[in-house]
């Protein structure tokens, strides 16, 4: 004859047993934090569109400040970006190059679901470089610039393609800025680094001071650069890791995602001189990071950099491919 609590005891054990043996799918699992609805699958980067993209500036011809070229090829760019969905905002602006000259700017903004607080921005210069200082001949002719701009500009127009199709959760702006590479020629400055610095990402620095809208601000921003080059490699670069390093650790973890870490080096290099993140960092205090191509072999940029090599001929369908669907890891993911 068992007494009261010795009953007790033994339903207990037995709701005990009974619970401890149910299986993993039971109901008990409720009791876990709830996980977040999944998100849609991040849609495909499509590398041969973005190529088709390059091909098309460098169609245009060199895209000088100021040319007809350069004229033809933002009117394209913004045709595009509207027919994709995006709400365009120009900067039109006169601006003072090293030489003193005054050259006329266009920066371009297109804006997916402008409403929404939460954004992130993507940004490339559009702009190509009006001489050859780096070659050894037709040094005072406009180069085509396929990878300085084309690249970071035709892997961001195939993300806004992507875009008009498959909304992310946060907004999206990509800022295509103008007169980044008028930047003054080494011999042009008397060898004065600090002041040369300043030469260069005149449409970035413009936005930075004059904001396409009030107060604009984003959770992280993504800087495209010589995207394009043969076999480009990333490493984390200096300033991204300065401003930026938790940005820096989530794109290359976006990368791994996305199947192309072997192109995301984790060593850090200081091979940049300056870039547009600087300033939307230092001015904007947003968290921005640039992916930009180093060449192994001398430390520095690809070899192509501010020389007539840098051509369509020269222009890597796969690293376009492999840069465009990490950035859209990033923002398919982001919540
Ligand atoms: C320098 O580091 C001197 N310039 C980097 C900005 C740039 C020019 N990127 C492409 N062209
Ligand atoms: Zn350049």
């Amino acid at each position: 004859m068992q007494c009261f609590s010795q009953r007790i005891l033994g339903l207990g054990l037995i709701a005990l047993c009974l619970s401890a043996c149910q299986p993993e799918t039971s109901p008990t699992s409720t009791t876990v934090e709830p996980s977040l609805p999944a998100l849609p699958p991040v849609p495909f980067f499509n590398g041969d569109s973005a190529y088709t993209y390059v091909a098309k500036q460098v169609a245009f011809g060199p895209r000088v400040p100021g040319s007809a070229a350069h004229k033809a090829c933002g009117d394209w760019m913004v045709e595009k970006l509207k027919s994709y969905g995006a709400t365009v905002i120009e900067q039109n602006a006169m601006v003072t190059i090293y030489s003193g000259q005054k050259i006329p700017m266009r920066n371009i903004i297109a804006s997916w679901q402008p409403d929404k607080k939460d954004r992130v921005l993507l940004f490339t210069h559009w702009d190509s470089r009006p001489f050859a200082d780096q070659d050894s001949v037709r040094r005072n002719e406009p180069i085509d610039g396929a990878n300085d701009a084309g690249s970071g500009t035709g892997v961001l127009l195939e993300i806004a393609r992507m875009l008009a199709k498959a909304p992310t959760q946060p907004g999206i702006d990509i800022f295509f800025n103008d007169v980044e590479d008028m930047g003054a020629p080494r011999e042009a400055m008397g060898g004065d680094q600090r002041d040369s610095e300043e030469t260069w990402c005149l449409g970035t620095q413009y936005w930075t001071k004059n904001p396409h809208v009030p107060n604009y601000k984003a959770r992280f921003g993504i800087l495209l650069d010589m995207v394009g080059s043969k076999d480009a490699v990333f490493p984390r670069e200096g300033y991204s890791m300065r401003y930026a390093s938790g940005i820096v650790n989530k794109v290359w973890k976006a990368a791994v995602a996305a199947g192309h870490g072997d192109r995301f080096l984790s060593e850090t290099r200081n091979f940049v001189g300056v870039d547009d993140h600087v300033y939307v960092n230092e001015n904007m205090h947003i968290p921005s990071i640039d992916i930009i191509a180093y060449n192994p072999l001398t430390g520095g940029f690809p070899s192509t950099w501010h020389t007539h090599a840098d051509n369509l001929a020269n222009i890597d369908k796969e690293s376009l491919q492999a840069v465009g669907a990490t950035v859209a890891q990033t923002i398919w993911t982001e919540r």
